[in-house]
């Protein structure tokens, strides 16, 4: 299956952090992994008295199901030393699963496609610089999404 993860930090590092999960990710067990997006860099969205954010995503091909994944996702957070400070606040790394194939879970602990995907602007551009052609099931095609989704302070960094 062919599924994307979105990673975000915006404590200790932040680039290091992204940087290093993007190698995490590659050393995934029952995994190839397909690309990396550049880094960006973004104002947080949610409570404003936080440092600007690092988003990434990573595409990978995985034979890990929906929720084995999330759990490999959540050891790389802890290992990251992710500790929670408050609802929508700084954190060392976060991943979340973007996509799952062409799947929609809804269940308490895993939503696919993550919610407000379409509205997150370090989450859209990063996609759509890896997987142009992307339809996102039960919302369209990127090109659509991107198109109702100002740039809001995003910048690609040109680091890499
Ligand atoms: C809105 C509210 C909460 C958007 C809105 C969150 C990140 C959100 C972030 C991140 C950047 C959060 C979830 N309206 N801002 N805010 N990058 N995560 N730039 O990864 F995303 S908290
Ligand atoms: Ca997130
Ligand atoms: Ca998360």
């Amino acid at each position: 299956m062919q599924a994307f993860i979105g990673l975000g930090s915006n404590l200790a590092a932040p680039q290091q952090q992204v940087l290093l999960a993007q190698c995490d990710l590659s050393a995934l067990p029952e995994t190839a992994f397909i690309r990396h997006s550049s880094l960006y860099k973004s104002p947080p969205m949610g409570p404003q008295d936080q440092p600007d954010f690092i988003n990434a995503v990573s595409a990978i091909d995985t034979t890990l199901s929906p929720d084995a994944l999330l759990n490999h996702l959540q050891q790389i957070e802890q290992q990251h030393g992710r500790v929670k400070q408050r609802h929508w606040g700084e954190r060392t790394l976060d991943l979340d699963i973007l996509l799952y194939d062409d799947w929609q879970i809804e269940e308490s602990h895993l939503h696919v496609p993550h919610k407000g995907i379409a509205e997150r602007a370090f989450v859209l551009y990063p996609l759509a610089e890896i997987a142009p052609n992307l339809d996102i099931p039960g919302l369209g095609p990127i090109a659509e999404l991107l198109a109702s989704c100002p740039k809001s302070g995003l910048e690609r960094l040109e680091t890499k």
